[in-house]
């Protein structure tokens, strides 16, 4: 079976890919942006961001959001984590964070999966870590470097492609998503 996933993160693309592999599902790549709404809540955004995709295909397709949310900075740059990263940087953060100990953070991912005649589903998950010291690590990308996910003392930007995908929210997401589409459309339930 096929599935788009609209984006402009190429990352993202190779990532989740991997991941619908394991359910023979063919991820497709199409590179659109999207607009996005500013809001509060990654929720909110995704449907207006992926209810895009309606007039851009007819055909099974996803759309997801994700950030990094920071407990002692009261969930900076969540939402805003695309600019942050573009402006601020790793480094950025690592800035704010000196001398805070508390270096829990999460990241959420939420995905927009669109089952054709205008019916969509959403997926929402996280996964709870620190924030290191420095930054570690060449691969991934984004905040990778300075994300280390409860279970491992490695960074994102430590693990390779398959490692990141055990540990990740992108991994989780995705996982939960090929679950859905293998016990409600490929296996020919309606939904
Ligand atoms: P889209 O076209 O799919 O929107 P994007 O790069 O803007 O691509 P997001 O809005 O989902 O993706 O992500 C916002 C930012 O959060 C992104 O620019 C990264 O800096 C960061 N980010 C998201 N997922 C990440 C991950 O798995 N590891 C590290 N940083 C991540």
């Amino acid at each position: 079976m096929k599935v788009f996933f609209i984006t402009t993160n190429i990352n993202k693309y190779k990532e989740a890919k991997q991941v619908l592999e394991e359910y023979n599902i063919k991820l497709m790549l199409l590179k659109y942006p999207l607009m996005e709404i500013q809001s509060k809540s990654l929720v909110e955004s995704i449907i207006w961001k992926g209810a895009q995709g309606f007039k851009i295909l007819d055909e099974y397709y996803i759309v997801e959001d994700a950030g990094l949310f920071i407990k002692p900075l009261k969930g900076f740059p969540g939402v805003y984590s695309s600019y942050i990263y573009k402006t601020i940087g790793i480094n950025g953060i690592l800035k704010l964070m000196d001398n805070i100990s508390n270096r829990e953070a999460y990241f959420e991912a939420v995905g927009f999966l669109s089952l054709k005649n205008n019916i969509f589903k959403l997926f929402v998950e996280r996964v709870h870590g620190i924030i290191s010291n420095e930054i570690r690590g060449d691969r991934g990308f984004g905040f990778d470097p300075i994300f280390i996910p409860r279970g491992s003392n490695k960074t994102y930007a430590e693990m390779d492609l398959s490692e990141k995908n055990r540990f990740s929210h992108r991994g989780k997401l995705f996982r939960k998503i090929g679950e859905y589409i293998k016990n409600n459309i490929l296996h020919g339930k309606s939904i």
